[in-house]
């Protein structure tokens, strides 16, 4: 029987950071025995903010390599940039002419983005969660593995599904999101009211995972607490729950067991045996980094096998599309 399909995207806007490990990426890793995967790093989506070009270059190969680091398989999963399988843009054409303003309009992203970049919101912008709903379309996916998030994007992109099979046939596949139980949503060092982000200016809120050791220990020691003592799972004080949140998604531990070991232990210990535990599970990854990115071409060889992979499927796909819509 066929696997099912699974198909999630990462932005080159910055360096990823443990939100974007611990919500996404170490679950593609897990995923990707499992099911057909499709990893794209959404340059087109960067762009929706301004972005300078050799900075752009250059990060669309720093996530690549990281998602390779972290252990994405090219036997297991298509890893490709998005900007160089045309089809993505073709399609987001597409649905912009099936999708209602109205749909947009409600997208809380946009709302929080917009006013983040008020001095220009480009018409990208605004269409991001259209171009999206291409990407996910394009490969008959069934599951969109994303941090929390996402989930009004995949829902904005079943709804485009939907409205589409409706006026021309069965064309998509309905996909869902699958976010995961703990580690969806994890929240800022210095801000823990807010998720960690790699936009954001205060540099100190995310741990990046290229990080060295000594930024790590002094992130994770300056991130923000409370005045209370005890060291317990609580959403009410969200940053204790935050550090121990991260603590148990790389330590994989069960809550209980993580509450009983700092027991009689201080902030200052658990600050400094996370910063540990951190330091520790991205050695292996920033390692793998380095060596990847060590040898010259190897990086782009690979993302070039992985478009014409991707482009292959969606190609075909596309001209599908065409067909139904009476544009061939
Ligand atoms: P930024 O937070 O800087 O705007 P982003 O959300 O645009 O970045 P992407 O690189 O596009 O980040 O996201 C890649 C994946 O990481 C998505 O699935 C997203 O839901 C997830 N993700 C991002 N931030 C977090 C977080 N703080 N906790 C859990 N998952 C996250
Ligand atoms: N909007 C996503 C990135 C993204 C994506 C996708 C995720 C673009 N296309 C398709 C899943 C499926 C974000 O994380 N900011």
């Amino acid at each position: 029987m066929d696997k099912k399909r699974v198909f999630s995207g990462i932005q080159a806007s910055g360096s990823l950071h443990l939100g974007n490990y611990l919500g996404a990426v170490s679950n593609w890793v897990k995923m990707q025995e499992e099911y057909d995967n499709y990893f794209c790093v959404v340059d087109l989506h960067t762009i929706t903010v301004y972005q300078e070009p050799k900075q752009l270059r250059a990060a669309v190969r720093e996530v690549a390599g990281l998602l390779f680091a972290a252990g994405i398989r090219e036997e297991r999963s298509v890893v490709y940039v998005q900007s160089h399988v045309r089809a993505h843009s073709e399609l987001a054409w597409i649905l912009n002419c099936i999708t209602p303003m109205g749909w947009l309009h409600r997208m809380t992203q946009f709302k929080e983005k917009s006013d983040q970049h008020k001095e220009e919101v480009s018409v990208g912008l605004f269409d991001y969660p259209v171009l999206q709903a291409a990407d996910i379309l394009l490969y008959d996916t069934h599951l969109v593995p994303v941090g929390e998030d996402q989930k009004q994007h995949v829902e904005l992109c079943r709804d485009i599904a939907q409205r589409f099979n409706f006026r021309y046939g069965d064309v998509f596949t309905l996909p869902e999101a699958f976010i995961p139980p703990v580690g969806g949503r994890v929240m800022g060092l210095t801000n823990p009211e807010k998720k960690m982000s790699k936009s954001e200016e205060k540099l100190d809120d995310a741990i990046f995972l290229l990080d060295p050791p000594d930024r790590i220990r002094s992130k994770i020691k300056k991130a923000t607490t409370d005045s209370l003592k005890e060291i317990r799972f609580d959403e009410s004080r969200p940053g204790i729950n935050n550090l121990l949140t991260i603590y148990q998604l790389l330590t994989g531990k069960e809550k209980e067991s993580v509450e009983n070991y700092f027991a009689d232990k201080s902030y200052k210990d658990l600050k400094e045996e996370l910063a540990e535990v951190v330091i520790e599970s991205l050695k292996p990854l920033q390692e793998r980094y380095k060596e990847l990115t060590g040898e010259k071409g190897y990086l782009d060889s690979m993302l070039e096998r992985g478009a014409e992979r991707a482009e292959s499927y969606a190609e075909r796909k596309l001209q599908k599309i065409y067909r139904k819509i009476g544009l061939r």
